[in-house]
């Protein structure tokens, strides 16, 4: 009987192939959106990504990025992209945490030291997002860090007390957060505003990458960058599940090869970029200095207090992540 039945399914599926085949055939075109600039590593990488996907499926589907916002802004990208007005998008996973939690862990201060502690954290995610983003119908793709946040000032910042009245530059709820802790007023800007913001005197200190320092070009009014290692947030590049699912076996194949290319692609230029950035903001005279060390174990507490609030917030899957990252 059972013989039968497979028999039968043999059947059913011989008889769709030409089916699939005539699908295969059509090339498909992704539209992808991305918030961030075209000089961006970020966007560098997503682009080599779309001429790798294009490449090897010989153009059974073209992936068009469309980066700095130009389709739709940061903010908006993962709902474009859940709502099928785009077929794929990049957006930073601190930005989505009101949908996803579970992103928000990419923002937790002084939790993820280095590379090799994101890659970890990352491990530890992804099959936890996997799942929620396959209820909103979203399938990701890869993600790659940022590389890690420091602390950038027009002033000398010695103790807490220094944080108090200044403006600091934000770009999403959790960075507003821990603006408010430090008691400074938050200035929500994206990232491509950064530079004539500082320019203009609007912005006294801000978290931030070295990289992004150095593609707003911040010299001048800023004085001070403090290598903090505050987080490394990363950048998710995620798809349709729809869009994905339409695509011929053998070309979503080729999309997930590529999207492996891409992360560890990713992930060695953030680094790379992240080393060579240091050194250009201090040859445009930023002074890279430490915090003194009672000023560091106060951050560390803030940190502490961040994350208890957010393991409130997203309860037992927040413990899924941590405990094997912190205990094994
Ligand atoms: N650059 C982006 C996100 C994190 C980073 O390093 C920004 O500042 O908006």
């Amino acid at each position: 009987m059972k013989h039968l039945w497979k028999t039968a399914l043999c059947a059913v599926m011989v008889s769709h192939v030409p089916a699939l085949q005539a699908q295969a055939s059509a090339p498909a075109v992704w539209k992808l959106a991305s918030g961030y600039r075209t000089e961006s590593f970020q966007t560098e990488n997503l682009l080599q990504f779309a001429r790798d996907v294009e490449a090897a499926t010989r153009q059974q589907l073209r992936v068009e990025v469309s980066p700095n916002g130009s389709l739709f802004k940061l903010p908006e990208i993962r709902q474009a992209v859940e709502d099928g007005k785009v077929e794929a998008g990049e957006a930073i996973m601190t930005g989505m945490v009101q949908a996803l939690p579970l992103a928000g862990a990419d923002a937790i201060p002084f939790v993820v030291g280095s590379y090799q502690d994101a890659m970890r954290l990352w491990q530890l995610q992804r099959p936890v997002l996997e799942r929620q983003l396959a209820q909103r119908g979203l399938r990701i793709l890869y993600a790659v860090p940022w590389p890690p946040q420091g602390l950038y000032a027009t002033r000398p910042i010695k103790t807490a007390g220094d944080f108090k009245g200044l403006r600091m530059r934000t770009y999403n709820q959790t960075t507003v957060r821990i603006a408010e802790m430090l008691g400074a007023s938050p200035v929500d800007l994206p990232m491509a505003d950064v530079g004539p913001a500082i320019q203009d005197g609007r912005v006294d200190t801000m978290i931030t990458s070295a990289v992004t320092g150095v593609e707003n070009q911040v010299w001048g009014p800023i004085k001070y960058y403090y290598d903090i290692r505050a987080w490394f947030p990363k950048n998710l590049v995620f798809a349709n599940a729809r869009s994905f699912d339409a695509l011929a076996p053998a070309v979503q194949v080729q999309v997930l090869k590529a999207a492996t290319a891409a992360e560890q692609r990713g992930w060695a230029s953030s680094e790379a970029e992240a080393r060579k950035a240091v050194q250009t903001l201090q040859s445009h005279g930023i002074k890279l200095d430490r915090l003194p060390s009672e000023l560091e174990y106060e951050l560390q507490r803030m940190g502490e207090r961040f994350s208890r609030e957010w393991v409130r917030t997203v309860g037992h899957e927040a413990s899924a992540i941590f405990v094997p990252y912190y205990f094994h």
